[in-house]
């Protein structure tokens, strides 16, 4: 039988395991990335390993999401991840050179090589045919330090695309059809492949929207073939060797093959507080929008820009509304600048802010109260931007420009012609931001800073026979990672600070939880269908493991999240039968029994102490996993198999 994309690369990555989806298979991993938000932690893990120098062919620690330094904390916090990578081999790209997805994909990534990255979204990398996984950062850890990446063989989705896009309509909208499609579960358990006839008519900076947005679909990841339009993109890179052919064959096996006409899409957008809340823009025509905001990992290539820049040129923005443009990276600002765009972009009244996450993690920028934001990000979860009655909409440049020039939600196609864009030839090639790391005999030397705000790890607890406790939080369906453990300018820069972080679990929710865990001890909390979705942040399963959450019980889980709490050391269980969810309530005592038989019986037994009832709950944990639970996490297992 012939082979999709992604299983040739897996096979030439597999270090142990069957290719059979549902199975657990290790991965050789060639490159890793870590962002400044997930990166401290991530180092420090990997410090605790003894390792002198990574492992991997390439790794990168891009600072990009806590640029803002209202005080010493991200300061310090790049000085840290500056010196630890000096000393172990990674390269550091300083803060304002780009956002990590938009810089990998420019500067290192490699069609058929393998990434993690400590970044949901690493999964851009698959535009140019890599087959990159968003992980928490334990896992990047192990990965530096030439561990293997253990995921579950995921099945094999095809979209096949045909016809062309029409103007004003774009691979933003390719993302939120297929989200409307699929919903944000539909991709869990997935590597989307995106192929078909109409992928020839797609630039890479298109097809990396499209990678990007795979990670609101729960995907384990998506990719593209690497074809002839790969080959031109890194060739302007400069980096013509790097690319080799790559396609499935033609008698691949696909478990689901969806179709869409490219021709017959429209502008869409995605309604608050969910990417898969999608509708068309002409529907929602009139709505009053206080703020636009352009840029972050999904449409902030030079591509985008120069449309932006295009469709701006000679206008000025409604004065009602508030514009933001945070172009992706220093190479797309620096050739704005040398193409005269950016001039048209200032002209028009926009506010240009620096090349970085910025107001996508809610770095400022918040909208003003109840204000109508729309952005050409990736998510739209509620509080995210900062402002937590905020109506957050998700578009693509273009219509994102229709709303600041009319101050409404508008048809972009009602702007007129689209103006030609000339993409260069060659972008420009400056590394200097990018510093290499010390050469090994120069490396002991290189002193690691640790600012005071670098706090220690918290410690892990063992899953013993029984877990005995109650259940302090009872939340519904697709509760994100922001709602465990919000970002945004007043939080994240305390993501190396975990007991300060914990202030904070669940705020969004119930700002009672902390007080109420720490209370308890030890807790349990209850939650729907597809619960940590969205981020990778370890640090939705460190802080509850830090407030005494032993075991969460859902009704299912997203894939990067319940990784991280068995590398926490928390039990994830699901229900076997759904609807006992209902049964149970917060505050009620509960008692998980006979645990490591029931882990590999597949199935523990729950006891409600409040209301007398019992409830059976599934698990299914490869052997690794249940050492790593019996073993108090990811640390703690790899300390003991030493
Ligand atoms: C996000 O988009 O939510 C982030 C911030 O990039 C996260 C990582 C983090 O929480 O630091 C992600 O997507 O993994
Ligand atoms: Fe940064 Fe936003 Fe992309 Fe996350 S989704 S990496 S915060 S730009």
């Amino acid at each position: 039988m012939g082979m999709t994309i992604a299983q040739k690369i897996i096979a030439k990555h597999l270090v142990s395991g069957e290719m059979i989806p549902g199975r657990e298979i290790a991965l050789r991993i060639d490159q890793t990335l870590t962002q400044d938000a997930t990166g401290t932690m991530a180092y420090l893990e990997f410090e605790t390993m003894g390792i002198d120098r990574v492992r991997t062919e390439l790794s990168v620690a891009y600072i990009d999401h806590n640029t803002l330094q209202c005080g010493f904390e991200n300061a310090d916090d790049h000085r840290y991840i500056q010196t630890v990578a000096k000393k172990h081999g990674i390269r550091f790209s300083r803060p304002g050179n780009g956002i990590c997805h938009q810089v990998h994909l420019e500067r290192f990534g490699v069609p058929g090589k393998t990434l993690i990255g400590s970044d949901s979204h690493t999964p851009t990398g698959g535009g140019i045919g890599m087959l990159a996984f968003g992980a928490g950062g334990m896992d990047v850890a192990v990965a530096m330090g030439g561990g293997a990446y253990y995921i579950t063989m995921p099945k094999m989705f095809k979209v096949n695309l045909t016809g062309r896009l029409r103007p004003f309509v774009t691979a933003k909208d390719v993302s939120l059809e297929i989200l409307r499609i699929l919903s944000v579960k539909g991709g869990v358990g997935a590597i989307i492949e995106w192929g078909g006839e109409g992928i020839q008519t797609l630039s890479v900076p298109e097809r990396a929207t499209i990678t990007n947005m795979g990670t609101e679909l729960g995907a384990t990841t998506s990719i593209f073939p690497s074809d002839e339009i790969t080959r031109a993109f890194l060739e302007a890179e400069g980096r013509g060797d790097a690319w080799t052919p790559l396609c499935s064959d033609p008698d691949a096996e696909y478990d689901r093959v969806i179709d869409i006409d490219l021709s017959a899409l429209e502008p869409l957008i995605a309604c608050p507080h969910s990417p898969d809340n999608v509708k068309k823009v002409s529907e929602l025509k009139g709505v009053k929008v206080d703020q636009v905001c352009i840029g972050s990992c999904t449409n902030s290539s030079l591509m985008d820009m120069l449309k932006v820049a295009a469709l701006l040129k000679g206008k000025t923005i409604d004065p009602s509304v508030s514009l933001s443009i945070s172009p992706g990276s220093k190479q797309v600002l620096s050739m704005l600048a040398e193409t005269g765009a950016l001039n048209d972009i200032l002209a028009s009244g926009a506010r240009v802010l620096e090349c970085a996450c910025g107001p996508c993690i809610g770095m400022g920028f918040s909208p003003n109260s109840a204000g109508v934001s729309l952005r050409t990000f990736n998510r739209n979860f509620l509080g995210r931007s900062g402002t937590a009655d905020a109506g957050v909409h998700l578009v693509s440049p273009e219509t994102a420009v229709a709303a600041a020039l009319t101050g409404f939600i508008t048809d972009p196609r009602l702007l007129g012609e689209m103006p030609e864009i000339q993409m260069p030839q060659r972008f420009r090639i400056d590394d200097s931001a990018v510093i290499p790391p010390a050469a090994p005999e120069e490396a002991a030397a290189v002193e690691v800073v640790r600012g005071p705000n670098i706090k220690p790890f918290p410690q892990s607890r063992p899953v013993g026979e029984e877990i005995a406790a109650p259940l302090t939080l009872k939340v519904g369906d697709n509760i994100t990672t922001d709602h465990i453990m919000p970002a945004g300018a007043k939080i994240l820069p305390y993501r190396s600070n975990i007991p300060h972080l914990s202030q904070y679990c669940f705020g969004v929710c119930d700002a009672a939880f902390p007080e109420r865990a720490k209370a308890a001890g030890e807790s349990i909390v209850v939650g729907g269908s597809n619960y940590g979705q969205g981020s990778s942040r370890e640090h939705a399963a460190l802080v509850p493991m830090y407030l005494g959450v032993r075991a969460v019980i859902a009704k299912s889980f997203a894939r990067i999240h319940v990784a991280n709490l068995i590398n926490a050391g928390i039990l994830p269980l699901t229900f076997k039968n759904p609807d006992d969810y209902d049964a149970l309530n917060q505050g009620d005592r509960l008692a998980l029994r006979d645990i490591h038989a029931g882990m590999d019986a597949g199935r523990v037994m729950l006891d409600d102490l409040t209301t007398g009832q019992t409830f059976e709950l599934a698990c299914d944990f490869t052997g690794r996993q249940k050492a790593m639970l019996k073993a108090g996490g990811l640390l703690a297992y790899t300390a003991l198999s030493e």
